[in-house]
């Protein structure tokens, strides 16, 4: 028994992948409806424009949250479903307050804390072509301030509050590789907005930004009143040195997770861009201004954390390489064997490995003095899944296995090593949008029938989450 008595666990989706019902009650575009127009963008050729239907399901996933034993769920608001064009001065649409706010008071009622993410990738399309979206300083900020601001006044019930989620994905995946919304590559030479090597960086540091003035509006108009707390959702791999004898590679593996997560959390935390980052990408990673800084620097009630995998690096030849992230980050990634790091899933990038979970956790409650951290994502595809059929698809005890090994890893972290964990919210609470992989990849502990009317069927992780916990968290 090493997770404290209130320890809260549950599950997470977000909207996008989840609500469907795109055209409905007022939801203006977002840059995912356009970039789900695009042939080839989309693995199988979807969008999320049905998705789950969640929009229209509310009671029956409260039902089954409630039924796994969940403690807590976090989702992401539409911001385009609250105010369809976006910013400052548009209209605010009053009935997509009150379906969030309607949710909000029936999960309070079933017993479960909401934990809302006010942006999970779904940026209003507007935005985007009005002024370039994520990539204009003096104007996303504002507007992101303007839509918390209306959010916190009409949702006073929510008492964890995620600013935005995985501001790397939005910046690499969208503005590097492309494999995201709105899809722009560094590797173009010039961009609409300027040189596009340039593009990740500045689109990190608007993120940033308009997090620590959600924050400070937070802080300042509702926190005193509403005594929540308020955080960023960062992702980061585990990484291990390819030769741990070899201090190039261990200095390399340092550095990809400099990038990845102290990138957003050293300026958070301390005020400053990493020394690594600064070094590899000299003047294409922007400078805070002072008014900046003093927005970002100690903006985080609580650390929110999504993580999946680990994986091993090799040292490049220290040259950053502008066209190319993994260039810039002078680091050669390996995926060792199945033995060495983890057995294969359906995901690429994603191969189990809870010891590194473990590491991670005391490698950021070291370098960031063991704050509080909500671990916000955690889940596991698996590899062929989608091409079985009921029963058999309910059968999901590879995941049940990633579950029960990452929680017990946690559970270390928290009872011998001492990281200060609250919460932890498994991804995902059904099968859902996977973005660029459409519906063929799936990571939920609920089977979705999309064939059959969105039909959902817990699996045998699904059934199995509680035992996993009551087995770690100490009796009240
Ligand atoms: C997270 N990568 O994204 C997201 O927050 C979820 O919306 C998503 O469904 C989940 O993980 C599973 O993919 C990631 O390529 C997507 O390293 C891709 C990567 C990492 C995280």
């Amino acid at each position: 028994m090493s997770l404290p008595s209130d320890f809260l666990w549950g599950f997470a989706t977000a909207a996008y992948q989840v609500e469907g019902a795109t055209q409905q009650d007022g939801r203006g575009p977002t840059i995912w409806d356009t970039f789900c127009s695009i042939p080839g963008k989309i693995a199988d050729g979807t969008d999320g424009s049905v998705a789950c239907d969640s929009y229209n399901r509310t009671s029956e996933d409260i039902a089954l949250l409630k039924r796994l034993g969940s403690t807590c769920y976090r989702f992401s608001l539409s911001w385009a479903r609250i105010i369809p064009l976006g910013g400052r001065n548009d209209p605010v649409n009053q009935a997509g307050i009150d379906h969030y706010v309607k949710f909000v008071d029936d999960l309070l009622e079933a017993g479960i804390v909401p934990f809302i993410t006010l942006l999970h990738w779904d940026v209003p399309d507007e935005l985007d072509k009005r002024y370039g979206g994520l990539l204009n300083r003096e104007e996303f900020p504002l507007d992101f301030e303007h839509y918390a601001r209306v959010v916190f006044k009409s949702i006073p019930k929510c008492k964890n509050w995620i600013t935005f989620n995985e501001p790397w994905c939005s910046s690499i995946l969208g503005y590097s590789t492309g494999f995201f919304a709105p899809g722009h590559t560094s590797n173009r030479a010039k961009s609409a907005i300027g040189d596009s090597s340039r593009e990740p960086w500045i689109v990190g540091h608007n993120l940033l930004v308009a997090h620590g003035r959600a924050v400070k509006v937070y802080r300042d108009e509702f926190k005193p009143a509403d005594k929540g707390q308020i955080g960023i959702t960062l992702n980061g791999d585990y990484t291990y040195p390819w030769d741990p004898e070899d201090p190039r590679d261990v200095e390399a593996a340092n550095r990809k997770i400099e990038f990845a997560i102290s990138w957003f959390a050293d300026p958070i935390y301390f005020g400053k861009y990493p020394d690594s980052m600064r070094k590899q990408l000299g003047d294409r990673l922007p400078e805070f201004t002072p008014e900046e800084l003093a927005l970002v620097q100690g903006s985080n009630d609580f650390y929110g954390m999504n993580h999946y995998t680990a994986d091993y690096v090799k040292h490049g030849d220290g040259n950053p390489a502008p066209e190319d992230f993994l260039g810039d980050l002078s680091t050669h990634p390996y995926s060792k064997s199945g033995e060495c790091i983890g057995p294969e899933t359906q995901s690429f990038w994603l191969r189990p490995n809870p010891e590194g979970f473990r590491g991670l956790l005391n490698w950021l409650s070291k370098r960031y003095g063991y704050p509080a951290i909500y671990v916000t994502e955690n889940g596991t595809s698996i590899l062929g899944e989608n091409d079985l059929k009921e029963p058999e698809i309910l059968n999901d005890e590879f995941r049940y296995q990633y579950f029960h090994d990452y929680v017990n890893a946690m559970a270390k972290a928290v009872g011998e090593d001492g990281c200060n964990v609250r919460g932890y919210m498994a991804w995902s609470l059904m099968d859902n949008f996977e973005w660029a992989e459409g519906y063929e990849t799936r990571f939920g502990v609920t089977y979705v029938n999309y064939a059959d009317g969105q039909q959902r069927k817990e699996k045998y992780s699904a059934r199995k989450m509680k035992e996993i916990f009551d087995a770690v968290i100490e009796k009240k």
